[in-house]
């Protein structure tokens, strides 16, 4: 474990923050207590045939109800920091109106308990769960939707300002688009490609306007971040259709957001690929300056990277397999795509913090006799992976922080709870939470960063 942790985290600045993270939808439970309305995830897990096992996040992990045990098992980590979301219909029920005093009060009682524990808060605005009320308005392919957005933002700055200063507007806008609206496989559960792309715009939109919102309600300086889902895109070879197609692939997943957040305009050549297929950006007069509204910290949640082969024209990019070991998901392990991924965004958009925000891991796990998870292969993902962001450190990259996906088992989306991303074990039927080898390693790592 000692050598393996010096080698990992060898190249990382000594002020390196260490972190782990979760979201609301899947930890929480508690989905109708004190004034909470529907997401779309309640919804949507109830749609015959959309999650495994119709399962959903009606309990989770009851987090809402073990919350400061929760935060002590986070603080007999060792992290720095905690990422969690706020569930946007238990604070503004509907998506509109007033704030919901009691739900704001379980994350105000969050914050504090971190803060008690010098564990410093990483708050998402928005973690996929949409109030169910503005899906029936037409969701995100809709421009109000944007609006609503920053409203509530400024609703939880009232109530948490005071304390928390990172603030992460947007978790995966790829994953709301394009798997909520264009693929179906998350909510809401629509196919329609043009309305994914008028939700790319409208999630984007809804960034830059919250963040002006925080910005104005500050006293004191935020840091602004959004986190986005990245891997590098290559070309299976250098036959032009496959050059293309990575392309593409490398359009629609990574610079349809980074060009406008931080250059403050849409790519050429993907607007031009949309307009061939009919779809459109709506942009209206002055939106890109408020999307391009400076970030302080670009968020990179990273898993794996493809390469692509195109096909006939238009060259629609598709995956190939690269012969690497994968995880339970059947995600090939690509550390050096994470490398590649971090040194590309430093050079292409340079002078953008980044943070890793999540990279983790589902894997089957066993318990033996004794309890005990030994997730040897876990524990060989995320240090191979801290050992890739070192290799993109020392080629310039500025990763300031690593934040594991995820402390602890929970509710896998689409996967319910069939896969365990946890470096913390969830027994479902007690709920008892259980250290994996891989959360002592990674306890242990970062304890002798300190003592370098
Ligand atoms: C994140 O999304 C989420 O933020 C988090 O809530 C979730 O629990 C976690 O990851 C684990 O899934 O099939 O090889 O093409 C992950 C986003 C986007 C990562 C699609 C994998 C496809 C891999 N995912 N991507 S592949």
């Amino acid at each position: 474990v000692g050598q393996r942790a010096t080698e990992a985290t060898a190249e990382l600045p000594a002020n390196f923050l260490w972190g782990v993270a979760t979201s609301a939808y899947q930890i929480e439970g508690a989905v109708a207590e004190d004034g909470r309305t529907p997401s779309i995830w309640d919804t949507f897990c109830r749609v015959p045939g959309a999650v495994i096992r119709e399962e959903n996040g009606d309990v989770a992990c009851d987090h809402y109800h073990r919350m400061p045990q929760d935060v002590e098992l986070i603080a007999g980590l060792g992290v720095d920091s905690y990422r969690f979301s706020i569930s946007w219909p238990r604070v503004q029920p509907g998506g509109r109106g007033p704030v919901n005093a009691k739900g704001l009060d379980f994350y105000s009682r969050l914050v504090d308990e971190l803060l008690g524990k010098g564990i410093k808060p990483w708050v998402t605005l928005y973690h996929w769960d949409l109030p169910q009320e503005l899906e029936d308005a037409g969701g995100w392919p809709e421009r109000d939707t944007a609006y609503r957005f920053a409203e509530y933002a400024g609703l939880v700055y009232e109530g948490l300002g005071d304390r928390v200063r990172t603030w992460t507007t947007l978790n995966e806008p790829w994953c709301s688009a394009m798997l909520g609206y264009d693929q179906g496989k998350h909510a809401p559960g629509i196919q329609n490609f043009g309305a994914s792309m008028r939700a790319v715009h409208h999630l984007l939109l809804g960034h830059g306007l919250a963040g002006q919102a925080l910005r104005a309600a500050a006293k004191e300086p935020i840091e602004l971040g959004i986190t986005l889902n990245m891997g590098s895109a290559k070309p299976a070879s250098d036959r032009p259709e496959d050059v293309d197609a990575a392309r593409r692939a490398d359009g629609l997943g990574t610079r349809i957001y980074l060009d406008p957040l931080v250059k403050g305009h849409y790519p050429e050549d993907v607007v031009a690929d949309l307009e061939a297929r009919g779809a459109v950006l709506p942009i209206e007069p002055g939106d890109l300056e408020v999307i391009s509204t400076p970030l302080d910290v670009l968020g990179v949640n990273y898993y794996s990277s493809h390469v692509f082969e195109g096909g006939e024209e238009p060259h629609e990019p598709v995956a190939v397999s690269q012969n690497l070991p994968v995880t339970a998901m059947d995600w090939e392990i690509v550390p050096q795509g994470f490398t590649d991924l971090l040194v590309r965004i430093s050079q292409d958009y340079p002078g953008l913090p980044m943070v890793i925000t999540e990279n983790g891991a589902a894997f089957d796990d066993e318990v033996d006799e004794n309890g005990v998870v030994d997730d040897s292969d876990r524990l060989s993902y995320i240090s191979d992976h801290i050992a890739a962001v070192g290799s993109a450190v020392a080629q310039g990259a500025d990763v300031r922080g690593y934040f594991a996906w995820s402390l602890m088992d929970n509710f896998e989306w689409a996967y319910g709870y069939d896969k365990r991303f946890g470096i913390v074990r969830v027994d479902y039927d007690t709920q008892e939470r259980t250290l994996k080898r891989s959360a002592e390693w990674y306890r242990d790592t970062i304890r002798s960063t300190r003592e370098k």
